[in-house]
């Protein structure tokens, strides 16, 4: 028998989604009969509308006004509410605040996932396409059922063969986009910079006309292939990538060119602004890792054509549990933005550890207004495992990452109580105990890993469990320069000057040490270990008390994980999973409580065991 959680919250839809429907307003009579057999729906198709919708009741029956892919949205907003147990609404109406909500995967065409940690790639094997189209038609459901309507499906680390995805994988790949087509998801492509270069062009740079005729040529036949591919995604001059600073020309110039090329057939250029010197030297006193993006795509704005969109990670450095909003998301005006979010766990418990996402991104839109960004982008946590996240709990990510793209205000006790229910049938109790358990699961996760916005205390390269100095020697900016006083980078204008990079309100905010939040003061200062919080603590008693603290709460909240009876086989998925979160928390706190009072050679004023 099939696995029922392969349809993951949707597994309450009757049957399975039929070959042949192939548009979104006809997936979407299909998917409304299958599940209201009882109710008459009429449904309206307004182009205009686009991806809104409108829904209401007239004369005993149902209405559903929307655009092409409206309806779909609408279909499915119903759908959710109906399944998640809450009441029909009597009319309702929406329409997303991103026009572009997406799904960044990693995959490479050897099946492996960067980053990955639910199985092998969904769509590649052996360096070829190996996709089960029947998961593909129930991904496309899922992505539309929150509303997400991109899907990039390989790695923005272009490996060989992925780079034949703009040539001998093409019908393949066009055979994919009309599988996701009646879902209203549209493919993107991660393309190589050089790619030029394999086809006996001797550069890649933008301006050289043989490039930009070659990129025009390629878009031709790509979109030839796929009328509706949403665009290409790059990753340009980062981490060993291409890029256009090989020829001495900026980013600009490097994504007009593209831009261009696309421009005819209404693709996009999702260009990525995770820009910086990944070779430095740790004696190098001046760099500071976080000012790279401001610094490399600040004085551009206004210079991109419109078509690109600058896609920038949302904090500085790389999806650690807790960094600032990056100060490019409030700089570029006259510039198309995206926030890059990351659903897989990469810094944040690997989906063993339970770390819900919801609280970090309430946290992100509180500091920026939701309008300086056009698009939203997020890391898949996808793969090839039967439940999709690897850890079954770690689909609350996905699924609340849909309603945050489409709407920014979303709010999150309700959303994640959604999914609860769309996806297990609890009792109230239950239920409200799960809803507790995951929106407390990110900063349990922060107090046990990495203290007071520091970050990078992880395992090199893997990035699972603690190692306080792994990267502090490393090339990769990352350091803390804890010593026996002090530990922290001064990042204020007496310092690395990093926060000079925002507006002022966001500055006072936390220019001072003695008003600057607690949960972000070492990412903004150096501070010896008596420094004084707001609470009369010193710092280094509030670092041994959070991770004391993160470990307990671990504790309990394992102990009501045990005590939910999901169904198996999550539970048992769920239980093992938690015993390595446990054994994880344990490891952390008292590697972390351990370093630093040998640094310090402060006791806990609790006297709570630390091992010397
Ligand atoms: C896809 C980090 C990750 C890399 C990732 C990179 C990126 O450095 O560790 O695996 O590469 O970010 O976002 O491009």
């Amino acid at each position: 028998m099939r696995y029922k959680k392969m349809k993951a919250w949707l597994h309450q839809c009757p049957g399975e989604i039929p070959q042949g429907i192939a548009a979104p307003c006809e997936m979407a009579e299909y998917e409304l009969n299958n599940a209201f057999p009882e109710s008459a729906w009429t449904i309206r198709v307004v182009p205009e509308m686009k991806d809104g919708y409108r829904i209401r009741q007239e004369n005993g029956s149902w209405v559903l006004t929307g655009g092409d892919t409206g309806v779909l949205y609408g279909a499915y907003a119903m759908i959710r509410k109906y399944y998640s147990g809450q009441p029909a609404p009597a009319a309702e109406e929406s329409a997303p605040r991103y026009a572009l909500r997406m799904i960044n995967c990693w995959d490479n065409a050897d099946g492996t996932v960067e980053r990955g940690y639910s199985g092998r790639s969904l769509f590649f094997e052996g360096g070829h396409f190996a996709y089960d189209s029947g998961r593909m038609r129930e991904l496309g459901r899922l992505l539309a059922s929150v509303g997400l309507n991109v899907l990039c499906i390989n790695n923005v680390n272009v490996h060989d063969p992925a780079q034949l995805l703009l040539e001998d994988y093409l019908p393949e790949a066009a055979e994919l986009a009309a599988i996701l087509r009646p879902f209203g998801v549209r493919l993107m492509f991660s393309v190589d910079y050089s790619q030029p270069m394999r086809h006996g062009i001797t550069t890649a740079d933008p301006l050289d006309p043989a490039v930009r005729k070659w990129w025009k040529d390629t878009a031709a036949r790509v979109w030839e292939a796929i009328p509706d591919l949403a665009g290409f995604l790059v990753k340009a001059d980062s981490e060993g990538r291409p890029g256009p600073f090989t020829y001495g020309r900026n980013h600009a110039e490097g994504a007009n060119m593209l831009a261009e090329a696309v421009k005819p057939y209404g693709g996009v250029v999702v260009w990525r602004c995770f820009v910086y010197n990944c070779r430095q030297d740790w004696r190098d006193l001046e760099t500071d890792r976080p000012k790279a993006a401001y610094e490399h795509y600040a004085y551009l704005d206004g210079q991109f054509s419109d078509n690109v969109i600058l896609q920038v990670k949302h904090g500085p450095f790389d999806f650690q549990v807790r960094e600032p909003l990056s100060p490019l998301l409030l700089a570029m005006k006259k510039t198309n933005l995206a926030m890059e979010l990351q659903l897989a766990q990469e810094y944040t418990g690997h989906q063993i550890d339970l770390y819900t996402m919801a609280p970090m991104w309430k946290e992100l839109f509180e500091e920026m207004p939701s309008g300086n960004i056009m698009s939203i982008a997020a890391v898949s946590n996808l793969g090839r495992d039967e439940n999709y996240t690897g850890h079954p709990l770690a689909a609350v990510n996905l699924y609340t990452f849909g309603l945050l793209a489409w709407n920014p205000d979303m709010d999150m006790e309700t959303s994640v109580s959604e999914w609860i229910r769309l996806t297990y049938s609890l009792s109230e109790k239950d239920t409200g105990d799960l809803q507790r358990v995951l929106l407390s699961s990110r900063r349990i996760y922060e107090k046990y890993t990495a203290p007071l916005g520091i970050g990078w205390m992880v395992t090199p390269h893997d990035h699972y469990g603690p190692n306080p100095s792994g990267y502090e020697y490393d090339l990769w900016g990352t350091y803390h320069k804890a010593d026996r006083n002090a530990v922290g980078i001064d990042r204020t204008e007496h310092g690395t000057g990093y926060l000079l990079q925002y507006p002022e309100d966001f500055r006072i905010k936390y220019e001072k040490p003695e008003t600057c939040p607690d949960l972000m003061l070492l990412f903004y200062h150096r501070l010896p270990y008596t420094f004084r919080m707001k609470d009369g603590r010193t710092m280094i008693q509030r670092i041994y008390d959070d991770h004391f603290e993160g470990l307990e709460e671990t504790e309990k909240m394992a102990a009501v994980i045990r005590s939910i009876p999901f169904p198996e086989p999550d539970f048992s998925c769920i239980v093992r999973r938690m015993d390595m979160q446990l054994r994880n928390a344990r490891e952390w706190c008292d590697i972390i409580n351990t370093f630093f009072h040998r640094l310090s050679g402060i006791d806990d004023e609790k006297g709570r065991k630390i091992y010397l």
